[in-house]
């Protein structure tokens, strides 16, 4: 445990900078292009010639809000999902709500069958079927969501009917299947050409050994701000590829896959759902806000604590991204090749998270 706590030590801080997709070049970017003085005077020479990323660096730049006008509207999403992020811009953009966001953001992701960790064209169970998981959080603090869900390609519409019109917050496998009929969404089989083939393949040997940002790649988190500044988050995955028939992972859980606080900010998470769900990792990232710290710190501090607390974290992945009631936002993970994607007045781009390896 200690070895374990001296590496993470080492670790921490460390960060491989690009002058594209870093995040902290990118905010002062922005904070230049806001007039703000005290952060207009670093010269962008000085900041390329950066090369550690330490919570000071992000301190800096989420440095005191009161100085500093809220970035609104704004859509952030797990992975690069550019047609997602730019869906969510629009409905902001014309004055729409951050849930009708979020939502609308996702199910881009969730009717794209080349996905194949969303919707349709999802990845199946190892005994062949597509089962869905969702979430859905207002800034009310209203919450739906759908678990195991079969044969309906926009689990998200259904976790948000769940929300507005059912007494629950949760519906699970037939029921929720059941609910989604009675609501007029579709029966379809979710099951593509392209994820049978693969499965099949995947029988001959038929081993548990997710590939990491391969196999348990693009599940879709969002998280936006609108005109208002209240803040929604949408979270929506077929799940870990060849589970377990009935295995449930992080992303329909409130609080691990998805947490929204519209004082404070929101998160939500990609990746090992299993190992996401022992720290309640998107709550966690959120209360680590509440404390005080910036979204990237408080990224960082969830991911931290599953790498103490898993002596085999060098074979997972796990992602969070989260923003604050300012919108700034943050992203960490266990294994590079995790990104996330942006858009606000000031562009749209995907920025590589940093990782702790
Ligand atoms: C799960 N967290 O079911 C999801 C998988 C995922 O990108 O994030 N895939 O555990």
């Amino acid at each position: 445990m200690q070895g374990i706590t001296a590496n993470l030590n080492q670790h921490i801080g460390i960060f491989k900078i690009s002058k594209i997709n870093n995040p902290s070049m990118q905010r002062r970017k922005f904070l230049k292009k806001s007039s703000l003085t005290a952060v207009g005077a670093l010269s962008t020479t000085a900041l390329a010639s950066c090369k550690t990323k330490t919570s000071e660096d992000e301190n800096a730049r989420n440095a005191p809000m009161e100085t500093k006008s809220p970035i609104r509207p704004i859509a952030i999403a797990t992975w690069n999902v550019p047609n997602s992020t730019a869906a969510a811009w629009k409905v902001l953009k014309e004055g729409g709500t951050s849930l009708d966001a979020v939502e609308t953001g996702v199910k881009m992701e969730e009717a794209d069958v080349n996905n194949q960790s969303v919707g349709k064209g999802g990845r199946p169970d190892r005994d062949g079927h597509v089962t869905l998981d969702a979430c859905i959080m207002d800034s009310k603090g209203n919450c739906g969501a759908v678990v195991y869900l079969q044969h309906i390609t926009h689990a998200i519409s259904v976790a948000r009917k769940v929300m507005e019109e059912t007494p629950h917050v949760m519906l699970a496998g037939k029921g929720a299947e059941q609910f989604a009929f009675e609501q007029g969404f579709d029966k379809e089989d979710l099951l593509t050409k392209k994820s049978k083939a693969e499965w099949l393949e995947w029988k001959k040997e038929a081993k548990y050994a997710p590939v990491i940002n391969i196999e348990n790649h693009d599940t879709i988190g969002m998280l936006a701000i609108d005109k208002n500044g209240d803040i929604s988050g949408a979270c929506t995955t077929s799940g870990m590829a060849y589970k377990m028939a009935g295995r449930v992972g992080d992303s329909p859980i409130i609080g691990s896959g998805l947490f929204v606080d519209n004082e404070i900010g929101g998160a939500t998470a990609t990746g090992q759902g299993e190992e996401i769900v022992k720290t309640v990792g998107s709550f966690l990232v959120v209360e680590l806000m509440r404390q005080g710290r910036s979204p990237q710190e408080a990224c960082e501090e969830a991911v931290n604590r599953i790498i103490k607390n898993d002596p085999n974290y060098e074979k997972i992945q796990v992602g969070y991204i989260a923003i604050n009631k300012n919108g700034e936002t943050g992203g960490y993970c266990i294994h590079p090749g995790f990104s996330y994607r942006v858009y606000t007045e000031q562009g749209h781009e995907n920025i590589e998270s940093s990782s702790f390896l």
